[in-house]
């Protein structure tokens, strides 16, 4: 074939012009969803019932209902997840359960461990 002719074969895209056969990889989704943090509820043998049961409606917007049947997990399992958060929500949330059952005189803690449910 001559050098500098153009073989017979599709029309040229003039969106692609200059690309040959490259693949071109497509671009990166700008944004990528945060890692998700757990926070996990312990049981201890002091603090009264009725009181985790306040925290888990007032610090994790759960009904009475909800919040009864996961204090009763906590309290035969040994711990239980309370909510799943980006981690400074996670750690706030902890934070903020850990001081008010301090400040209330009950030994009730919370953790953060991360979830492993991303994506
Ligand atoms: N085990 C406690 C009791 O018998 C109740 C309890 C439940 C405490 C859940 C902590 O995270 C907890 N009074």
């Amino acid at each position: 074939m001559l050098s500098g002719t153009k073989q017979s074969g599709p029309p040229e895209n003039p969106d692609r012009e200059g690309e040959g056969d490259l693949a071109v990889a497509p671009a990166k989704p700008a944004l990528k969803r945060p890692p998700l943090f757990q926070v996990v509820l312990l049981n201890d043998d002091y603090t009264p019932m009725e009181f985790v049961v306040e925290i888990l409606e007032t610090f994790f917007n759960m009904n009475r209902e909800k919040a009864t049947q996961v204090m009763l997990m906590v309290h035969t399992k040994g711990k239980g997840v309370c909510g799943i958060y980006p981690r400074d929500i996670a750690e706030t949330k902890c934070t903020q359960v850990n001081a008010h059952a301090r400040d209330s005189g009950h030994p009730l803690l919370c953790e953060v461990e991360p979830s492993g449910d991303d994506d």
